[in-house]
């Protein structure tokens, strides 16, 4: 490997010189098994050539770039993944593709919220020069064309497809997954296989929901004693060499990493280093002396700091100086979802506060304004839960959330609350928990049976259900983030984000049940739901998604299947 053509302009007349086709985009196309579909594309045959074993990569010096376009090399070489259904090799006689030539117009752009991340990729007929090229404005729009080009690459001994031309841009530029690691523990590891999934949809953003009621497993400088007594274990904690492994290998992928802390609610886990701080840390959702034997996935009261402790402030602080200093993304999530009247009206300081003719939801202001201008200080954009705004008992007023500093996440969408958010002058990150909640569909006592041998009337819904249904691919994939918004409101919709929420999942669980349902939102994100007449895709994206988890599969992820191999062996 080395360094390659530089110049935009040489790579034009590379493109003239070897390509005449590329002005002229088809519209009959022989279909590609890449996942998400490419924007624009043009293939009108299914030339398929030989790739040499001694293919290279040549590219601009830079360490990222560098470190993908090693870890394709070896790929290329090594994977050979053999589709179920691909055009046979038809160029026999053809020289091999003897190389990959990268060009980029801005090295320094930083991986940031709305960076350019589009790329062409030109695979010339070898017969006609044996060079294929990419050309992208930024080295992780290069990233992803690599991806692009490892899947047109396939069989053994390797073969590549080519007289293609593409050109390829997202249609959003938030493509994300949620992980909750405070529910149930997650090891780096783990987290770093997922970041290579995500890379490998075109995913950008891993939103990492770090802390919960339930464990705090995020070690800081300034606040030791949170994770030393509210993570689940010794060694169930994320150190800050951990962080910035896991950051430097998102930048290796062309992921950035997130960091949620999710307050005021959600905080029970860290009352156990400061209990001065934190109301209503013994109180539970279920009835004094309730059989709990059934409880799945409930929550306790999820203990909320509590805005009128003076030392409330400090200690938040400390932790947005931590991890702001860990995380370098601009980005910052504050949470602050689901704050429940019952527990801050069980505290005694704030029923005195109450007594006085405050309210909650002059608390919840109190708590926002006493900490958002420190985040912002931190040069960070905030992202809050939609239930800041939105939430019908405890919410603040718009004018003390700045539309330019402040994104709102949405998860109860059924009233539409994207739509919203936009009138209100917010950009959103869609996550209907209706479409996007992966952890969903997966507990519960099933209704009143007789064989449970319970007194008749026992109410076994409440004890053992946790959301549902089952959210399946085919209904992420037709969903359409943008729905019933105008063309203004629909500009402030930045993307979206699945879910996994870890009540009832852990590592055992984390490929299937993200893969492959969260590549049907990639493609949705990346280049649409729809087909060039305007028709929601559906046998087409079946088939080659179903290529795809297999793909996937052979790279180390567990992607749970979606169809028996026979249907792939016999097309509708
Ligand atoms: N934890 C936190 C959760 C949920 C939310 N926040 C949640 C709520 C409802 C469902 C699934 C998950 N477990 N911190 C809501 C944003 Cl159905």
């Amino acid at each position: 490997m080395g360094n390659g053509i530089r110049s935009p302009i040489s790579f034009l007349i590379l493109l003239a010189l070897v390509f005449p086709l590329t002005l002229q985009i088809s519209a009959v196309n022989y279909p590609i098994n890449v996942w998400p579909k490419p924007t624009t594309f043009s293939w009108p045959k299914p030339q398929i050539a030989l790739l040499s074993p001694k293919f290279e990569i040549h590219f601009p010096s830079n360490p990222y770039l560098h470190g993908a376009a090693k870890r394709y090399s070896q790929l290329l070489i090594q994977e050979q993944y053999h589709p179920l259904v691909a055009p046979p090799l038809n160029l026999p006689d053809s020289p091999a593709l003897q190389s990959l030539i990268i060009t980029v117009t801005d090295k320094s752009a930083q991986l940031t919220h709305d960076v350019d991340e589009s790329y062409t990729l030109v695979i010339p007929s070898p017969s006609q020069s044996t060079a294929a090229a990419i050309s992208a404005q930024t080295i992780w729009g290069a990233m992803r064309g690599l991806e692009t080009f490892s899947q047109l690459v396939y069989g053994k001994p390797s073969r590549v497809a080519c007289d293609l031309y593409i050109y390829d841009e997202p249609l959003f530029p938030h493509r994300g997954v949620m992980l909750d690691t405070s529910r149930n523990f997650y090891g780096v590891a783990d987290l770093l296989r997922l970041i290579k999934a995500m890379s490998m949809n075109k995913l950008n953003v891993l939103h990492w929901h770090i802390t919960d009621s339930q464990s705090f497993p995020l070690v800081l400088p300034s606040e030791p004693e949170l994770a030393e007594k509210g993570a689940y274990g010794e060694v169930m904690k994320y150190s800050p060499e951990d962080v910035k492994n896991v950051v430097e290998f998102g930048m290796e992928y062309g992921v950035r990493i997130v960091p949620e802390i999710d307050m005021p609610g959600h905080t029970a886990s860290w009352a156990e280093a400061h209990p001065d701080i934190v109301a209503c840390t013994n109180m539970f959702w279920w009835p004094a002396g309730a059989d709990l034997s059934s409880r799945i996935a409930h929550e306790p009261a999820t203990g909320q700091l509590n805005p009128l402790a003076s030392n409330t402030y400090k200690v938040v602080q400390n932790i947005i100086k931590d991890v702001a200093t860990m995380f370098p993304d601009s980005f910052f999530h504050g949470g602050a979802d689901e704050v429940t009247t019952n527990c801050w009206k069980s505290d005694k300081s704030i029923q005195a506060f109450l007594a006085k003719n405050g309210t909650l939801s002059q608390l919840l202001e109190m708590f926002i304004t006493s900490t958002l201008p420190y985040v912002i200080s931190q040069n960070r954009t905030v992202v809050y839960w939609e239930d800041v705004l939105l939430d019908a008992n405890v919410s603040v007023a718009a004018s003390l959330l700045p539309q330019e500093n402040v994104i709102l996440q949405t998860w109860n969408n059924g009233p539409n609350n994207t739509k919203k958010l936009a009138q209100a002058g917010y950009r959103v990150i869609v996550s209907s928990a209706e479409f996007y909640y992966l952890d969903c569909g997966h507990g519960g006592w099933v209704g009143n049976d007789s064989r449970y041998n319970q007194p008749p009337g026992t109410d076994l819904g409440k004890g053992g259900s946790w959301c549902g249904p089952f959210k399946t691919w085919q209904t992420i994939y037709n969903y359409d983030i943008t729905y019933g918004l105008n063309e203004d409101e629909a500009k402030l919709v930045i993307g979206g984000e699945v879910a996994l929420w870890s009540e009832q999942a852990d590592p055992t669980v984390m490929d299937p049940r993200i893969w492959p349902r969260a590549s049907a939102m990639a493609e949705t994100l990346w280049s649409g739901n729809r087909d060039e007449t305007g028709m929601k895709r559906y046998a087409e994206a079946t088939d080659r998604l179903n290529e795809w988890r297999n793909r996937m599969v052979t790279r180390g992820i567990g992607a749970e299947p979606i169809q028996p191999l026979w249907c792939i062996r016999n097309p509708g």
